[in-house]
């Protein structure tokens, strides 16, 4: 397998976390964000949109992290990112969507550039605006973990899921753009209990080879 991504995108972290949760060996490639390399034709080839990430899997190219990540557990099941159970797997997909779909676009950094230099915001002013989104964001999921009554040391009972593979990355962002987060006790927890483990740790951005 191949993985097109950058060590800072967190959704490029969700598919190499899911790749080592399943025990998968991929060569990396390496996208700078920053050098715009996501908007070059040979790039383009490999997603169209123009995002990263994108994996690669003998003939097969595969884009969005979400449906990338649920084409792994039909490919390879186990161990399986999903729990037993259809009510189970739509609260897990459910939070893993409230990450992937409702805070993480909102700031992203077409979104975060696009603020500055069509509606002339500052980097107080973005950063203000990527704080806002952090905090309503966490509100909700920290809410929903408590109302469903599901959560235990991991965002579905005591084993990792697709929902965990999305919320560490997501906390990774919230940190580095320096937002509070230390109120939201469960996220904090669940964070802590999945940085224990070697899938998480080990694919963090700060020990990818193409980190700065
Ligand atoms: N929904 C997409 C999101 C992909 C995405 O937004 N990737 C970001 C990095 S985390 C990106 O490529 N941003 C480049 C930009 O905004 O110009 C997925 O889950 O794969």
């Amino acid at each position: 397998m191949e993985l097109y991504g950058f060590f800072r995108s967190s959704a490029s972290y969700r598919l190499r976390i899911a790749l080592a949760f399943k025990g998968l060996d991929y060569v990396p490639h390496f996208v700078s964000l920053p050098k715009m390399e996501h908007k070059l034709p040979a790039y383009l080839e490999r997603n169209p949109e123009g995002l990263v990430p994108a994996l690669v899997d003998g003939d097969g190219v595969f884009t969005q992290s979400m449906a990338t990540m649920e084409y792994l557990d039909e490919a390879y099941p186990q161990p399986s990112l999903l729990p037993q159970g259809a009510r189970e797997r739509a609260y897990v997909r459910a939070v893993s969507q409230i990450i992937c779909c409702d805070i993480h676009p909102l700031n992203n950094v077409r979104v975060l550039k696009y603020l500055g230099h069509r509606w002339g915001l500052s980097e107080a002013e973005r950063n203000e605006w990527y704080g806002h989104w952090i905090g309503e964001g966490f509100q909700g999921l920290e809410a929903t973990l408590a109302a469903r009554g599901m959560a235990g040391r991991f965002v579905f009972g005591d084993a990792p899921t697709l929902a965990d593979v999305c919320l560490v990355p997501q906390v990774f962002n919230a940190n580095r753009f320096h937002c509070d987060v230390s109120g939201f006790k469960k996220i904090g927890e669940i964070f802590e209990n999945c940085m224990a483990l070697p899938c998480f740790e080990s694919t963090q951005p700060k020990y990818q080879a193409d980190a700065f």
